[in-house]
């Protein structure tokens, strides 16, 4: 008989964090320091690192409830380990664009990973006006290789069920489907908005073909298997430096629909376009080279990998066409959830009141034009063509 001892659950501290590391052998003999640098919505982040050296090693550790609402929203700590189990796959498929991970303590939530603070998160360096020319080709090959693989396409019956058993995660696709899906079609406690938004919002909750459109969108979420999704892929999920991509906190992953990656992350760059006044541009180059590169990627790996012989390209041309459409569905979602529900973003917050009022309405208006015109819109060159 084998006993499992499991540790109480603790959250750590900037000083438990330093030992916590020295217990596993790391920095042993060193006089360390430790900054809790964590600025998302869920976790603790901890840098810890050797006095005097610059690198050192990033622990995260999830709270047992939501950092961004507090201690009333409790939260699994299972998440940790869907993070760290879809970090190591990504870590196999796309190694270049995966954090390392070295280790992860399932009972303490904990995960001990690569320290990446040389890259910036992508929103921060959007808001900058910095330049990625490398961006689009790396997000759309991470996008292909992470879907593929992990789909019906790209991987066996047996592999695919041990993903969706791996990656059951329904707790982090509840608050999803209320936050995307349901609570900024309502009038939800939940959801944070300027008053002069009012009349935009009430038209919004008014309005009954895009009730039903949000509705089919969310049994898309709810039903659709196609592949393992990251989940949760916004321009905070993001790390880069002009020639570095590396992709983040995938705590939300699950099996679910491919367009759902694709529409969060047009939305994020989406975002960008709607709050800048220079370089538009490069915004809807990397929005258009996302496309290109995942469909030619994704194409080319089916071509080369497929383990079902599903051998017709109309088959594949048809579904892709389909990711999109779902995409447009979800970008239509998250730019409406990001500016009026519970999660917003910095790249429309930061701005100065009448500007973000004058932004927010145009986002609002082409994400109920994105939901309810997605069949025909098709594809992000059609898209972007919508953009006044
Ligand atoms: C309570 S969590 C709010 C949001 O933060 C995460 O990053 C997800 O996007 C979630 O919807
Ligand atoms: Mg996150």
């Amino acid at each position: 008989v084998t006993v499992i001892e499991r540790k109480e659950y603790r959250p750590l501290t900037e000083a438990t964090a330093i030992t916590y590391l020295q217990k596993l052998g790391y920095f042993k003999n060193e006089l360390c320091e430790c900054i809790e640098i964590g600025d998302g919505n869920l976790n603790l982040v901890f840098k810890v690192k050797p006095v005097g050296s610059e690198k050192g090693l990033i622990i995260k550790q999830a709270l047992p409830y939501a950092k961004v609402v507090g201690e009333s929203w409790p939260l699994t700590l299972k998440r940790a380990t869907i993070e760290s189990n879809a970090t190591k796959i990504y870590n196999e498929l796309i190694p270049l664009h995966a954090p390392k991970i070295l280790e992860h303590d399932e009972d303490q939530a904990v995960t001990v990973m690569e320290d990446l603070s040389h890259l910036q998160i992508l929103r921060k360096g959007f808001i900058e006006k910095k330049s990625y020319p490398f961006l689009a080709e790396h997000i759309g090959e991470f996008l292909a290789k992470s879907l593929f693989f992990t789909s019906d396409f790209g991987t066996s019956p047996a592999k695919k069920k041990e993903l969706e058993y791996l990656f059951n995660n329904p707790d982090l696709c509840d608050i999803t489907e209320n936050l995307v899906y349901t609570d900024p079609f309502f009038n939800s406690e939940t959801n944070s908005f300027e008053e002069d938004l009012t009349d935009e919002i009430q038209e919004l909750w008014n309005d009954a073909d895009l009730q039903i459109e949000v509705a089919k969108l969310k049994l898309d979420f709810l039903s659709k298997k196609e592949a393992l999704l990251h989940g949760d892929l916004h321009t905070g999920s993001i790390f880069v430096s002009e020639t570095e991509t590396k992709i983040i906190d995938p705590e939300f992953a699950f099996v679910g629909p491919i367009g759902f990656d694709l529409g969060q992350i047009q939305a994020n760059l989406l975002f960008q376009l709607f709050s800048r006044t220079e370089l538009k541009d490069e915004i809807i180059e990397h929005i258009l080279n996302i496309e290109k590169v995942f469909n030619e990627t994704f194409i080319q790996l089916w071509e080369e990998h497929s383990v079902r012989p599903f051998n017709q390209k109309a088959l594949i041309n048809e579904k892709l066409e389909g990711y999109w459409v779902d995409a447009i569905g979800v970008i239509g979602c998250e730019l409406i959830r990001r500016s009026i529900g519970l999660a917003h973003v910095e790249d429309i917050d930061s701005l100065e009141h009448n500007q973000k009022i004058k932004a927010k309405k145009k986002v609002l208006k082409f994400g109920v034009y994105c939901i309810k015109n997605r069949f025909t819109i098709r594809n992000i060159g059609n898209l972007l063509n919508g953009l006044e």
